[in-house]
Parts: C-alpha cells; structure tokens; sequence
C-alpha cells in the first residue's frame, strides 16, 4: 500500500528535481565528449589537432590556440592528469611546428596563445610557457603600439587597422602577466589598451565593435560597428580580469553590460541561443565567449547569466552529430556533416564550462 502511494510521489520528486537541476549534460557525458573529440581530431602520436574529420591537415594557428584552451576547459573541470598531460602534448607538438610566433603576420593570433600561456602556466608551474607569455606579449607590445586613432595595437603587421581581437586580448594577457609576474606595470598597460578600446570601439551600451581602420575605399579612421561574439567574450574577459586586480566597480559593470547586450542583441530564438558565425574563422567565435561568460558567472557571482549559458550548452549538446558527437556552426540546428576541429571545439566548450564540475580525483 505504501508503495502504491510513494511510487508515484518519489516519480515527482525525480521528475521535478531533474526539470530545475541547472545542469543538462551529465559529466559523464562531457566526458564522452571531449574523448570523442580527441579520438576525432587528436594525434596523439604526432601532437598535433588535426583541421578536419579526414586527411592530413593540421588545425590552423589560431584554431589551435583555442583547441588547447578547450584542454583547458577539460581540465579545470576533471583535474585528470591525462588532460594535464595533453596541455604539454599539444604544446611541444605546436612550437616544434611553429618555434617562431613573431613571424606570424597576425598579431591576434600571437595573443591567443599568450593568454593561453598564462593559463598553461597556472596549471601546469611549467615556466616556459610563462616565459612564452610573457615573451609573446611584449613583441606584440613594443612593436605594434602608437597613437594613431588615439592608441591601441596594431592587428597585423602591416598596420592598417586596430581590431577588437588583438586589443581585448591584449589586455586578458596583460592582466595575467602582471600577477604572475608580480610586476604591475602589466597592469598599467592592461588598463590603458582597455580604456583605448572602451573609448574607440563601444558605444556605451555593450556593444563592442570590430575595429578601426582604413576601410576598403580608403578612409581613414573608419570604425567597423559590426560585433561578433568572440569580441563581447574577450571584452567581457578583459573587464572581469579588471575589476578582480582594481575592485573598481565600472569594470564590472561594463562586463554585464556587455554580456546582457549579447544576450539580447547576438542569439537567436525565444530561448537566446549564441547566433551562427559561420564555419571558417567564425566557428570558433563562441567558444571564446562562453569561457569569459564562466568567468563572470562564477568568479564574479553574476548566477544570473547561468541559465542561459546552460540552455546553449543544452542546445548544442541536443543538435550535435551524435555518434561522432561533433558540435555544428549553429547551435539551434542538427549539426551538418563537414565540420572541422575548431567549430566543433567551440561547441564543445559550451558543454565543458556549463557541465556540473566533477571533483578532482
Ligand atoms: O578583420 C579581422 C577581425 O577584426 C574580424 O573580427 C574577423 C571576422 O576577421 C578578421 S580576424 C580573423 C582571422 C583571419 N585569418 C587569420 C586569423 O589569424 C585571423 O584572426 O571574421
């Protein structure tokens, strides 16, 4: 009899708890995810990330900055010490292929794996990858800094624009720098590139615009307002990184500004889902957002941007290419069949950093 009564009640409770549970995708299932990732794209023999699904290609430069913070991801939410290892896998396949990042024409490019730097460090103690950091941040620094368009950095060598990209990024390395360093003329330089971009390239309402330049008919000084999701992470990043080291709060507040902006203006459908950029240099725009968005949400304790977060990370996780489990360009739709390393890692990061954390072992 008391079964008969209980049964459907502890149904309830089951049914009930699940529905408010923030959490969607299970850690196991993160855990498939990131293994079927690898097992994809990852040589494990070579330490390289391969681009596609078939063939020999290797992930571009800048994709496989993002892939490694992907790693990272992984890691921060397992502590495995496989991950861990893979963090310095991915490195020495990396700069065996590519010892020197100066000859990069993109200077973003060098940022990304500077930022990435100071992250590897944290976890790792290595000090090369400190030094890497700190090596890649000051070439970028010293050389490509001036007063044209009232300050910022220049985004590629041949310096016709100063882009979001570069400077947001910038200021992300810079912060890191100066607290690992221990040395706050980071942070001095952290605070001027962020009050450059703040007055060059935002409105004030949290839109962060793409850059500022000669356009293509040859006018100087041109602003390009159009804003991409990679550009509001890293400034939301930028900002966040701000307000911990100044406890200034308007650092803070542009932070949710930007994200609520996003939220409003760069998703789609009723439920808010981060919009498509594309497949090529787009497909990973994403990724980079809902990593600061867990800097804001988590360090910040701003738990009201959760919700959303952990809806894209549902969406994503529901459209993926289930037996492959390889996350598509657009997140509200069944992933297609060409997908190449660093969309997929982008979707992939959505469902890492939204995933309840497992204790470390
Ligand atoms: O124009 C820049 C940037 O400001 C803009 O947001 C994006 C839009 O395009 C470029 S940056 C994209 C990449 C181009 N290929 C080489 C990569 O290193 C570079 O970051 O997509």
């Amino acid at each position: 009899m008391t079964s008969r009564f209980f049964k459907p009640l502890l149904l309830l409770v089951v049914i009930t708890t699940t529905a408010t549970r923030c959490f969607a995708v299970t850690p196991k299932e993160a855990d498939e995810a990131f293994d079927a990732f690898n097992k994809t794209f990852w040589d494990a023999k070579e330490k390289v990330v391969r681009k596609d699904l078939r063939g020999e290609t290797k992930a571009d430069f800048w994709f496989t900055a993002q892939i490694w913070d992907v790693v990272m991801d992984q890691y921060d939410r397992t502590g495995d010490p496989k991950v861990k290892q893979q963090i310095d896998d991915l490195y020495d396949g990396f700069v065996r292929d590519n010892p020197d990042w100066t000859k990069n024409k993109f200077n973003d490019d060098i940022m990304w794996w500077a930022i990435a730097c100071t992250r590897a460090y944290k976890i790792t103690s290595n000090e090369r990858y400190l030094t890497k950091a700190k090596e890649s941040f000051d070439f970028v620094y010293d050389n490509f800094l001036d007063d044209k368009y009232g300050g910022g950095l220049y985004w590629i060598n041949e310096r016709t624009s100063k882009n979001t990209c570069l400077n947001a990024p910038a200021v992300i390395a810079a912060v890191r720098l100066s607290v690992l360093l221990k040395d706050p003329s980071y942070l001095e330089k952290a605070k001027s590139l962020f009050a450059w971009q703040k007055k060059t390239l935002t409105d004030g309402t949290g839109k962060i615009f793409d850059s500022i330049g000669r356009d293509k008919a040859g006018n100087d000084n041109h602003v390009a307002k159009f804003s991409l999701t990679y550009n509001q992470g890293t400034y939301i990043g930028a900002a966040v990184l701000l307000y911990q080291q100044t406890n200034d709060q308007t650092y803070l507040d542009d932070a949710i500004k930007t994200a609520q902006w996003t939220k409003n203006h760069l998703c789609r459908t009723e439920e808010r889902i981060l919009q498509p950029e594309g497949s090529g240099d787009g497909g990973a725009f994403k990724g980079i957002f809902v990593r600061y968005m867990k800097l804001l949400i988590e360090d910040c304790n701003r738990e009201e941007f959760r919700p959303w977060m952990v809806t894209n990370a549902n969406a994503a996780w529901k459209n993926k290419r289930g037996n492959l489990y390889l996350f598509g360009e657009d997140w509200a739709q069944p992933a297609g069949r060409r997908i190449q390393s660093h969309t997929s890692a982008s979707g992939l990061a959505v469902v890492l950093c939204f995933t309840e954390a497992t204790p470390s072992p």
